[in-house]
């Protein structure tokens, strides 16, 4: 059977999901919580797994309208680096990787975590000053990063056109050695399995509609499927439906909604053994161990929760891959998908609490959060478990719009914004 809803690279049936289910404990949701994750993406998730492990806080349900990993971590192109300009997102994206080094090991899980490189082409000299700029940013923060020239370039990604008669030519690129991929539905389940085996309640087709707060407290959630769901803290991780969940609870959050789309071509021998993103062109490309390119495109310009995407910006990206490789022109597309993306308006997360005590959001990922999924749950966690945000948390409060100081990632974000 392969009936295909937007879980992303890997072709997958329902059967393997309905095995997954079968293998977790089914719960029957308690009266009160310690804690209540909204959202069983991978953050959710992983803040689940690290309450448990490192808080010994499990007293913790994960409450999902769908089912786990079915939003963006199933839907993404699973790109991991840390090359992020400014200290505070470096740190955070670092922690995240130093993580994602030895994730498989400590969730006893394969996430196929391949270390393949990851390249952001120049196409221009602001390009080339900007990547040279957050080069030396990078490496000053002990993060791994070169500034490489077109020729050395070449000598890593053989098929591209590194010729100077394209439209636009490559110049050089930013390169992360330790960066690369990971299987994106397989941290799903690793987190899951590890959550689920020390306790935590996975609670699936359970939508959150509502937030119980008195005097300004959260005591809990209200779900469609199990009534009114009691507890101490209420942790948000639901991407691109965040501001959905915070009028719930009666504020704004600064963020947007966008579709992001993504496509996978036919499986085809190894070809290309790194990732080559450009934001100049609004593409990206690598390729899975099944073979398949995985081509990624930059956001549609307009708001929605469609979870697909509009056909302009595709046919966009696929002009770009194919000038920046016309080898691939004859390759034909597979599936393509759209996931539902919330960005900030400096493109950097939200990890914070709120005007309602006890209630934390963990959002505003946009296009590049998949990367930060350990490091997320990792902060996240300590901060619900104390009730003190984690000191890598604490610069991506969402009272930074209040005061200024907000830590604008736009040149490192992977794709066009
Ligand atoms: P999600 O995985 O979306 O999980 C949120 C969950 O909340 C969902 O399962 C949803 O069903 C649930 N939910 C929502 N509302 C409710 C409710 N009311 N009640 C209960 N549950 C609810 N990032 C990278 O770092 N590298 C990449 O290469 C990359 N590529 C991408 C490509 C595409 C096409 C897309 C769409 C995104 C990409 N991203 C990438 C971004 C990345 O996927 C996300 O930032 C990350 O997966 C967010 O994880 P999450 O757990 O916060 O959200
Ligand atoms: O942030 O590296 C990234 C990314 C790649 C594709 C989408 N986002």
């Amino acid at each position: 059977m392969q009936r295909y809803s937007g879980f992303g690279l890997l072709t997958h049936s329902f059967s393997h999901h309905e095995h997954w289910q079968k293998i977790w404990r089914n719960p029957s949701p308690k009266k009160h919580y310690d804690v209540i994750i909204v959202g069983g993406g991978g953050h959710g998730l992983a803040t689940a797994y690290y309450l448990a492990k490192v808080h010994g806080v499990t007293n913790v349900a994960v409450v999902e309208k769908g089912y786990l990993g079915g939003g963006n971590t199933g839907r993404n192109t699973t790109i991991v680096r840390s090359n992020y300009l400014w200290d505070e997102a470096a740190h955070l994206y670092e922690h995240a990787m130093k993580l994602w080094e030895g994730l498989s090991q400590d969730l006893n899980y394969n996430v196929m975590f391949s270390q393949r490189g990851v390249l952001n082409l120049g196409h221009t000299l602001q390009d080339m000053r900007d990547i040279q700029r957050r080069v030396n940013a990078n490496r000053l923060n002990g993060i791994d990063s070169e500034a490489l020239d077109a020729r050395q370039v070449q000598a890593l990604v053989p098929h591209m056109d590194c010729s100077a008669n394209t439209r636009y030519p490559v110049l050089g690129a930013s390169w992360q050695p330790r960066a690369g991929v990971a299987r994106h539905d397989a941290v799903a389940w690793g987190y899951a399995r590890a959550a689920d085996a020390l306790g935590v309640d996975l609670l699936q087709q359970t939508e959150v509609m509502g937030m119980m707060i008195e005097q300004g407290v959260v005591k809990g959630v209200k779900t469609h499927r199990y009534g009114d769901i009691h507890a101490d803290r209420v942790g948000c991780v639901v991407a691109g439906n965040s501001s959905v969940l915070a009028q719930m609870a009666g504020f704004d959050l600064p963020l947007e909604s966008h579709p992001l789309q993504a496509l996978v071509s036919e499986p085809i021998k190894p070809i290309l053994d790194t990732v080559v993103m450009s934001n100049h062109v609004h593409g990206y490309v690598s390729q899975s161990d099944k073979g398949d390119l995985v081509i990624g495109a930059g956001i549609d310009g307009y708001t929605g929760y469609g979870q697909r995407g509009s056909y302009p910006t595709i046919e966009h990206t696929v002009q770009a891959i194919i000038e920046l490789f016309p080898i691939f022109s004859r390759v034909r597309m597979n599936r393509q998908w759209g996931g539902i993306v919330d960005t900030c308006p400096d493109a950097c997360p939200v990890i914070s609490e709120t005007p309602v005590e006890n209630l934390y959001f963990n959002c505003g990922w946009g296009t590049g959060g998949f990367k930060a999924t350990p490091g997320s749950g990792h902060v996240f966690a300590a901060s619900l478990a104390k009730g003190v945000m984690h000191p890598l948390a604490k610069p991506f409060s969402m009272f930074r719009f209040h005061s200024g100081a907000l830590v604008d990632e736009h040149g490192a974000a992977g794709v066009a914004h």
